[in-house]
Order: structure tokens, then sequence, then C-alpha cells
């Protein structure tokens, strides 16, 4: 049995409110201890194992991905290495948990950068096309939705760069 704990703002700003994901005989869960709720809110999430990259866990992020205080979540599970992970999104949207996209997304290397006007994106690498690009979707908040766009074998992923 394993988990991963983090806190922040997902109601409101400014409250501190504390996200887990557990590991349990059916898989993987995250849960949600959101103000207002008796019940923590909580939802399954894909693969087996929490996320790790360069040998540090990297599973269980909030952030603000759309600038608007409060924090999104980043949720990244794998089954096994060579499979790659997945990213599930949520966000916290009257007392219930809500996935920003339509299903969780695949990479094998995930950077999360914080942008000039308080926004975040998350760029999700995939295998290498070749032996110095992988490829590279970047999704970011346009127009009221998390959208990805692909970027075709242009960029390295920070492992394969270094
Ligand atoms: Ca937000």
């Amino acid at each position: 049995m394993y988990h991963a704990t983090a806190t922040g703002s997902l109601s409101e700003p400014a409250l501190e409110e504390k996200v887990e994901i557990l590991k349990n005989d059916d898989g993987l869960l995250l849960r949600v201890f959101a103000e207002g709720s008796a019940e923590p809110l909580q939802t399954a999430l894909p693969g087996s194992y929490l996320y790790g990259q360069d040998f540090k866990p990297f599973g269980l992020h909030l952030v603000d991905l759309n600038g608007d205080g409060t924090d999104e979540i980043i949720a990244i599970t794998a089954e096994g290495a060579s499979v790659g992970a997945y990213a599930s999104v949520f966000d916290v949207d009257s007392g219930a948990l809500k996935a920003l996209t339509d299903q969780p997304i695949g990479g094998h290397q995930f950077e999360i950068q914080r942008q000039s006007d308080g926004t975040h994106r998350l760029k999700c690498y995939g295998k290498w096309t070749d032996e110095h690009s992988s490829t590279l979707e970047v999704y970011e908040w346009d127009s009221g939705k998390l959208r990805g766009r692909a970027i075709e074998g242009s960029e390295k992923s920070p492992r394969q760069s270094r």
C-alpha cells in the first residue's frame, strides 16, 4: 500500500484542500477532500502504479492550468515503464470531480510548465520517432477547454536531451 498526497486550492482560491492517490486491491483511486463535501470525491485512475520520472515520484500535481486561481489535478499513473503512462486531468466543479479530457493522455515523459500569464501547460512526450526526437503533445487551456495539439518530432523530451 502506498499513496501520494498534495494540498491545493481546488474549490476556491486560498483554500487548503487535500488530494491523495491510494492503491488498493482494485487499482488506483484518486480522492479529493473538497471543502463542503462530507465524503471525499473519488474516481478510479488507469494503470497500477504512480508514475516516476528520473527516479523521482512524479505522479500527483496540483497546478492552475487555466489561470482562474484554483488548482486543477494532474494524476500521472502507469502500467509499467515500457508501456508508458497516463496523465488524467480533473477539476473540482460545483462539488464534483470532472475530467478535463475525454480520456487520459498517454505519454512516456511529462513536463508541466508555468506560463508568464499564470496558466500552466502540460507537455506529453511519446516514444522516440528517431534517435533525436519523440512525438510531443502540448495541452493548454484554450477557449474554456483543455486542448492538446501535436508537435511532430521537433522536440526532445527532458530525459532524451540530457
Ligand atoms: Ca484553475
